[in-house]
């Protein structure tokens, strides 16, 4: 094969936005092929912008390397911790060099181009003008074709000449040849990320994530908004990881709700979490989880500034 010339590369931002729950996060890991970022079927899963790098061969012969933003679903709501993830999902569209739009396909009420012209959505929108736009129609496993024909057509309307693409990021139907999209819609560019990157995170960061995904699948409805997890110790012991975390509730209430009765609950969730951080860190894991209360954690910036939810992180330069 010939050597690639620099004008084969093409790298940059691709912000992946829509409303919560329409498959963002396990889009992400489905083309990454790893588990990165946490994927749960509650609205506001994901709570920051977390980068994840793909690095690979086109099939016109180039190289691409793609920095997925992934981001929250865009909606009102209140308070910091709302207002955070609001202002992180926008500015990863303004910053993005492509805007990949995720549509739940299946989502009756949400599918259609008009949804985002209602109030919390605008701004997201206009973010995303003055830049390349895909729509991704998501969940495609779920939907009879005649039923998504008339969806395309709508967002064919909305924005000609956009690229509009049926996926599924469950089986993984359609996501190869979205990639490929993408990466042609990236500028000439040298990589911006080493070959061998895959988030602009710390394992920590990972880690606390992979927990918060356990507890949103096993604490379902019981689940209080606003709890969070943070690692505090992390150590390598002969060839295992030496994890210590802490799940951080607001209200005394809430406690119990996490350690369980006679402590099962956390049982569960300690023997999930490591399960999922052996697979993503790629060696055995020890986990310790404690439970705190903290209360009104999400409602200071500092406080959530001292969870990793930091205004910038994942900003560009
Ligand atoms: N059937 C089907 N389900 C999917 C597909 N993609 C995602 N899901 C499910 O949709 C739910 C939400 O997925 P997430 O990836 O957490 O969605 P998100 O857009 O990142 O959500 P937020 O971070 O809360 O905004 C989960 O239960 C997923 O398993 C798909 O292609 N088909
Ligand atoms: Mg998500």
């Amino acid at each position: 094969m010939l050597p690639i010339a620099p004008m084969d590369v093409r790298a940059g931002f691709c912000a992946i936005v829509g409303l919560p729950n329409v498959g963002k996060s396990t889009l992400l890991n489905r083309l990454l092929g790893r588990r990165l970022v946490a994927v749960s079927s509650k609205p506001q899963t994901t709570r920051d912008r977390i980068i994840g790098v793909h690095t690979f061969e086109m099939t016109d012969g180039g190289k691409a390397q793609i920095a997925y933003v992934d981001t929250p679903g865009v909606q009102d709501g209140h308070g910091p911790l709302r207002r955070y993830m609001q202002r992180a999902a926008v500015m990863s569209a303004a910053d993005a060099d492509v805007v990949l739009m995720l549509v739940d396909a299946t989502y009756k009420a949400g599918r259609m181009p008009d949804r985002l012209a209602a109030d919390d959505t605008r701004a997201l929108a206009d973010a995303s003008k003055d830049h390349p736009i895909i729509i991704a129609l998501n969940k495609i496993d779920r939907v009879e074709k005649p039923e998504l024909f008339p969806v395309m057509e709508a967002w064919g309307a909305h924005l000609p000449g956009a690229d509009i693409v049926p996926i599924s990021a469950e089986t993984g139907e359609g996501t190869a040849e979205l990639e490929q999209l993408i990466a042609k819609a990236l500028p000439i560019a040298p990589l911006l990320f080493p070959e061998d990157a895959y988030t602009d995170r710390t394992p920590q960061f990972i880690a606390q994530e992979i927990i918060r995904e356990q507890l949103y699948h096993q604490l379902g409805k019981e689940l209080p908004y606003a709890s969070a997890v943070l690692v505090e110790e992390w150590t390598e012991r002969k060839g295992e990881l030496v994890i210590g975390a802490v799940i951080i509730v607001e209200r005394d209430s809430q406690k119990p709700i996490v350690v369980g009765k006679s402590g099962n609950r956390i049982r569960e969730l300690g023997i999930a979490g490591r399960a999922a951080l052996a697979e993503t860190f790629g060696k055995p894991v020890h986990l310790t989880l404690f439970v705190k209360v903290q209360e009104e954690w999400s409602r200071t910036e500092q406080e959530l500034a001292k969870l990793g939810y930091v205004p910038n992180v994942g900003d560009r330069k």
